[in-house]
Formats: C-alpha cells, structure tokens, sequence
C-alpha cells in the first residue's frame, strides 16, 4: 500500500537525479554549497570536471551521453568566460541551470553575462553569482524534482516553513 502511495520515492533512492559539472577543481569551492543542500535533502547527485575550453571533447562526450543516464536535472558553475553552462544546454534536452562562479577580475560579472546572455531558443535559467547561486540552484533542482517524487516535495515543504519560521521579528540588541 505505502509502495503504491510512494512509487517513485523508491526509485529515487537508488537513482542519481543531479549532476553537478564545473569547469575547474577551482569552481568546486562555491559549488560544493550545491552538493551539501542536495544532501541535506538525501537527493544523489554526481561530480564532474568538465571544461568548455581545455577539454572540448569531454565537453561533448559528457552532455551527449546525458540523456542515457538517471540524471533529470544539470547543474554547471563556471568563472569568467562561461560558456560551459550554455553548451551543455544546447547540446540536451534536461533542464540545465547555471551557476557564475565569482571571478578574480571582475567579481563574477563576466561569469554572470556569459551564462545568462543566451540566444533564443537554449534556455539557461541562471542564478545569482556565487555561494547564493550555488545554493539557490540546489533548491531549483529540488524544486523540479518535487514535482515528480513526492518524499522531495514534503521535504521541500518543511524546509520552507522551517526558513519562514527562523526569521526574528526583531533584531536583537548586540
Ligand atoms: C573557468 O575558468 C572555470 O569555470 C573557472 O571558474 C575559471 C578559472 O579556472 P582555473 O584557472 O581556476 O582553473 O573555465
């Protein structure tokens, strides 16, 4: 009864839904905010180097092949010049969100404009520059996930009124 209630929970429990991609080891800093709030919601997720200028081959190797994995939805960070993001979405069909890792030079605003700039036609929801992109792109992907598993979207739920809650009406005196 509970198995006919809950069917796709099963499933998920074994199933890697998130894939988390970079373009360097360095971009693993922000990004791990990312991994810890999938966690934190016991949903599996895979960690990939991946880099759209030095290592093009992998690039194409690894969005193709997307598609005959568990993988639902795409999560790529990368600094400056940021065109991973971008060409994993032209290249599959999942939902694929990016993440502008913060730059030395210009503080993430290149990463911003090269992810979020995208023609007509690829979509590439974009979220904030740095740790609050890392982390909100986690709960975008909780949150298309909860449409489909119902565990997910309780914990979503709770995470939600948890926040709310956790919020003073007050400052306290310092
Ligand atoms: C991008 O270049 C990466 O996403 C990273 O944010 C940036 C700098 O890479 P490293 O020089 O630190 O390897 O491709």
């Amino acid at each position: 009864m509970f198995l006919n209630h809950y069917p796709e929970f099963f499933i998920m429990k074994k199933k890697t839904l998130v894939s988390i991609v970079m373009g360097s080891q360095s971009d693993w800093k922000t990004l791990k905010n990312t991994e810890q709030i999938l966690k934190d919601f016991d949903i599996q997720c895979e960690k990939k180097i991946v880099s759209a200028h030095r290592t093009p081959d992998r690039l194409y190797d690894y969005a193709k092949k997307l598609s005959e994995t568990s993988i639902e939805v795409v999560i790529a960070g990368a600094g400056g010049a940021a065109h991973l993001p971008g060409m994993i979405s032209s290249l599959t069909y999942l939902p694929v969100l990016g993440v502008p890792i913060e730059s030395k030079s210009l503080k993430g605003l290149d990463s911003l404009l090269s992810i979020v700039q995208m023609p007509a036609g690829i979509p590439l929801p974009t979220l904030a520059i740095g740790k609050p992109g890392a982390i909100n792109a986690a709960l975008s992907a909780v949150s298309i996930l909860a449409n489909k598993y119902p565990e997910i979207k309780e914990k979503l739920v709770v995470f939600k009124k948890n926040q709310t809650k956790s919020v003073k009406k007050k400052p306290k005196n310092e």
